[in-house]
């Protein structure tokens, strides 16, 4: 007990965990918010929970975006019961205070989450078979599927525009305006291939604001590492990290799972001869997904492989304008980390435009 300080202990004991808390370990997982994981043990038994220190300057409404997930979560589950004996492994499970609600503030107003820990289950970063990339495809198409009947507009936009592109590259052009840190000098080349891509990069946040696309309930953050699977890898079995779910286009969704699986490479890998839009995977990751996902309309069809660039466009420009702020927004594991990040997407993207009559 000893490793665990008196501030974490009094935060943990507002939520009903079983058991009593025996460890709690930090990890380094998300851009975004702060994670931890403990252990309770009751007798025999030991219980696991992830704990959430919740970013609240990226998330300014913790309580609206708890609100969500819950929806999407019970709503999830209730689908899965009818399916599965045993629901565990396939949807987060909020875990409530002691007073019933879903966050809780502590002294310092640090607002922090509990989920139960979903265990025996693997984690990928980077698909190295076209099979992972077949289960990611089929698990954002089950999961867009489950939530098809729950109306976009009945959830809360907890991040107003996050993927609207007009509006990121509007922060880009603020940054550059701004120029805090005097690092636009040094990206001059990121800025140039972005600014020549604008308009192609908004075809889908235009046809969704001109109401062209059905709103409907999407994830917004379905990169491969937010998919749990089966140790055995023969399943994806539950989308995690709900923070973003809001009302937006499934192709947000399709986009990123693209972005983070048709690639030969890491998000942040330096070594940009090893980022290549690999379309072995490309094709599994939409034979999986379209094998569950039935629901489309034809403009959401045609725009499958857009959608890949456009979020890979998207994030480009969010890690390039957080470099230009001086890192503000996303946690950095060293110096260069945001500008690598978005030479990484800027190089998929140039390797997409190359292979795009390849693939359909
Ligand atoms: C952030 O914190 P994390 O890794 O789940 C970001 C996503 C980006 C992602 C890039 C709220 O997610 O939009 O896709 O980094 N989340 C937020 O890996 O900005
Ligand atoms: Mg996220």
């Amino acid at each position: 007990m000893s490793d665990i300080s008196d501030q974490m202990l009094s935060v943990l004991a507002h939520f009903r965990l079983q058991g009593s808390v025996k460890s709690v370990s930090q990890t380094k997982v998300g851009h975004v918010n702060q994670t931890y994981f403990s252990e309770c043990v009751d007798g025999e038994r030991t219980y696991r929970f992830t704990h959430q220190r919740i970013n609240t300057k990226a998330f300014k409404n913790p309580g609206q975006m708890m609100e969500n997930i819950y929806r999407v979560t019970t709503h999830i589950q209730n689908k899965l019961r009818l399916e599965y004996e045993d629901i565990s492994q396939r949807c987060l499970e909020v875990i409530p205070t002691i007073d019933g609600l879903l966050i809780h503030e502590d002294r310092e107003g640090g607002v922090w989450r509990t989920y139960r820990y979903i265990d025996h289950v693997k984690t990928i970063e980077t698909v190295t078979r076209a099979e992972e990339a077949f289960l990611l495809g089929e698990s954002v198409g089950t999961f867009q599927t489950q939530l098809s009947d729950l109306s976009g507009a009945s959830l809360h936009v907890t991040i107003k525009d996050f993927h609207d592109m007009r509006v990121r590259y509007a922060q880009l052009e603020e940054a550059v305006r701004m120029n805090r840190v005097g690092r636009v000098a040094s990206v001059s080349k990121e800025l140039e291939f972005f600014y020549s891509n604008k308009e192609r990069g908004c075809i889908i946040s235009d046809l969704l604001n001109a109401g062209r696309l059905p709103l409907r309930a999407t994830h917004n953050d379905t990169k491969i590492s937010n998919v749990l699977f089966s140790e055995d890898e023969k399943e994806g079995l539950c989308i995690i990290d709900l923070d973003t779910v809001m009302p937006g286009t499934i192709l947000f969704d399709t986009g990123d799972m693209i972005r983070s699986a048709a690639t030969s490479a890491a998000e942040d890998e330096r070594d940009l001869s090893l980022v290549r839009f690999n379309t072995e995977f490309y094709s599994a990751l939409l034979d999986g997904y379209q094998s569950k996902a039935h629901f489309l309309t034809k403009d959401e069809q045609s725009l499958l492989k857009e959608s890949g660039r456009a979020i890979t466009q998207i994030m480009g420009i969010r890690f390039l304008t957080d470099y230009i702020s001086g890192d503000v927004y996303y946690r950095i594991d060293r110096p260069n980390h945001n500008i690598d990040r978005s030479r990484n997407q800027i190089a998929l993207i140039k390797d997409m435009d190359c292979k795009w009559d390849e693939v359909d």
